[in-house]
């Protein structure tokens, strides 16, 4: 693709829709795919350009869809395979991309390649799934090895019928497919991936997509928390050593038939060396990854991932993780993302900025200005774009359905002998990082049950306790609310394109703790000699007097992170140069000399 028409998927805004807390049209109390289509009006008047949508296949809902019991059929609350076809092309009718979730991984429990395998040793699907014979430990079976799943417990499940354990790294109705079995890939590759492309889809977010090749000696992973039986083996699992080989061979087999895709994938643990390889173009293999160092800020995931474990992380240290993913195109070939949210995440507003009454909109809007300027393929998530935030402290376990933060908080309770002092503390993780946080209903309006359902109905989880005060009939109707100002934003990040989509990312104010301000310039503008990074790690770039003569026009973007007034702090070597306040997230008129409270801005810079 030449570097001036750059294709569709680096350019769009992507939306995340999690279909069960999007919108309900029939009143059953979850949302549904006619629900989705209802919307498509108001996601266009946003201004976003692709949609992917979250699992609607049909599955059992242990993880909430991502536990699929058959890839071409939907799950029926959700809709039916004519209302998938439908929102395709509702769609494309308005100049709208839709990607679907590829969750091959895994499949659920119940999906018939697993109930076949399980039977036997001997049955033709016998090998699809990772099937290991027990250690045998004074006459009893005992898992192959030490390996904690992801959502706790022992990543081995024990099966009477073949007398062994199947792999699961999530929960353990989720086995592992065995991809080392060329027909296991090639029945993914048909009937998972094909048959959504025939059907006109633009792509898919690829699910854990740096999972699915295990170190196939599968030792026991060395002891990172003392006190537990079964271990984080992230090490053992995380990009394997046949990753590439299977992404390349997915392109040359599959995709390739279809153009110009969409395969973002979510790569969770990768370094910069890692996630180029992954999304360097020359390797064909994906168009772009959703890396995890933001959203990870403050939790320890790589140690086991405790969700009542978690702190407030230091501004700079926020920077320095969107830094990585900004500067992954600097002198490559590769592409990055933008995001804050997801349905596995708190609230950005909550997790990095704040919810306090007081401060909780200009927070919002701040957010939005700073991230609609970092380069790479935006995505926001459902409700991020009226400043949805994460739920009270003083809700209990039994308000929430995410199996992660079930079993998070039950560990707790168990471990502690259900200490009330220490339950509070489960608690006020799960408000700040638990996926649920993501998952209650989009507020559309201060109806009850904010507008998401039928005010008779129940919805099948509970709604935030301030959708009257935040929801999208209200923010429709004012000029300053954080809907409004995210429309204004996609309407400038597209007409400044080349600066804030496309641009090179640098770092000015590293260490500063209330304010983060960087500069975006035309990809390749100006040289600074420091190509790999270097740039970002001391704030400050050097230009000789040759590529001064190149300057382009740039942008300077600075956040105050604080309630406290901030000086806006331009680089020296701007001095002389001509300043216009493109954009504050509060008003222009009131745009003094400081920043005020989470007030974002953007100059111009020529
Ligand atoms: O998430 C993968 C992933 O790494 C998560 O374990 C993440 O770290 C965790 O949710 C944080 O609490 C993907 C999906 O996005 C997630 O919803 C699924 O549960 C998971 O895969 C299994 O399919």
């Amino acid at each position: 693709m030449a570097e001036n028409t750059p294709s569709w998927w680096k350019t769009g805004t992507c939306y995340q829709i999690w279909p069960a807390s999007y919108k309900d049209s029939n009143n059953d109390g979850v949302g549904d795919i006619p629900g989705v289509i209802s919307t498509l009006d108001y996601l266009k008047d946003l201004g976003v350009d692709i949609i992917w949508l979250s699992p609607m296949y049909d599955s059992p809902q242990k993880d909430y869809g991502y536990d699929i019991s058959d890839y071409q059929a939907i799950y029926p609350p959700f809709g039916t395979m004519n209302d998938m076809d439908e929102l395709i092309k509702q769609c494309h009718t308005r100049g709208l991309r839709l990607i679907l979730d590829l969750v091959i991984n895994h499949t659920s429990d119940q999906h018939k390649w697993f109930q076949e395998s399980k039977q036997s040793r001997t049955n033709p699907k016998a090998d699809w799934y990772i099937w290991k014979d027990p250690k045998i430990i004074n006459g009893e079976h005992h898992p192959p090895n030490n390996w904690r799943a992801i959502f706790g417990g022992s990543a081995w499940e024990w099966v009477e019928e073949r007398q062994q354990y199947y792999l699961h790294l999530f929960v353990k109705e989720q086995p592992d497919l065995n991809w080392e079995l060329e027909q296991v890939r090639r029945a993914i590759y048909k009937e998972a991936i094909e048959y959504w492309l025939d059907r006109g889809i633009d792509g898919f977010r690829v699910d854990t997509c740096n999972l699915y090749s295990k170190d196939t000696t599968f030792p026991d992973a060395t002891i990172l928390l003392p006190d537990e039986q079964y271990q984080p083996a992230f090490k053992h699992f995380e990009n394997g050593p046949r990753m590439h080989e299977w992404l390349q061979e997915k392109r040359k087999l599959s995709l390739s038939k279809y153009g110009d895709i969409l395969m973002v994938g979510e790569c969770p643990g990768s370094d910069r060396e890692t996630v180029l390889s992954y999304v360097s173009a020359a390797r064909n293999e994906l168009s772009c990854i959703l890396d995890f160092d933001v959203v990870d800020l403050g939790t320890n995931r790589a140690t086991g991932g405790k969700k009542h474990q978690t702190y407030r992380h230091q501004l700079p240290e926020f920077k320095l993780a969107l830094a990585k993913t900004q500067d992954l195109i600097r002198t490559t070939d590769a592409w990055g993302t933008v995001f804050l949210e997801n349905h596995d995440q708190g609230r950005s507003i909550s997790r990095f900025a704040t919810h306090v009454p007081q401060y909780r909109e200009a927070a919002a809007k701040m957010l939005a200005l700073c991230i609609t300027a970092l380069t790479g393929t935006l995505f926001i998530y459902q409700g991020q774009e009226i400043g949805m935030y994460n739920h009270s402290e003083e809700w209990t376990i039994t308000d929430l359905r995410d199996i992660d933060s079930i079993n998070a908080y039950r560990d707790v309770e168990q471990r502690y002998n259900n200490d009330p002092v220490w339950n509070a503390k489960a608690m006020r993780g799960l408000a700040a990082v638990g996926r649920d946080n993501a998952r209650l209903p989009v507020q559309w309006s201060a109806e009850p049950n904010a507008g998401f359902t039928g005010k008779n109905a129940k919805p099948w989880i509970r709604v935030h306790d301030d959708y009257e005060n935040v929801n999208v009939a209200e923010q429709l109707g004012r000029d300053d609310s954080p809907l409004a100002f995210w429309k204004r934003m996609l309407k400038v990040r597209r007409k400044y394109q080349r600066l804030m989509v496309l641009g090179d990312f640098e770092m000015h104010d590293l260490y500063e703790q209330d304010t983060f301000t960087f500069v975006k310039r035309v990809k390749g503008a100006v040289t600074d000699g420091n190509g790999d990074g270097a740039a970002m790690q001391n704030g400050h770039t050097e230009h000789t007097e040759e590529s001064k003569a190149k300057i382009e026009p740039e942008i300077l973007v600075t956040c105050n992170f604080s309630d406290r007034i901030n000086p806006v702090d331009f680089p020296a070597r701007m001095a002389g140069r001509k300043r216009e306040l493109l954009v504050s997230s509060l008003d222009e008129e009131g745009a003094g000399k400081y920043l005020r409270a989470w007030e974002g801005r953007i100059y111009l810079v020529t």
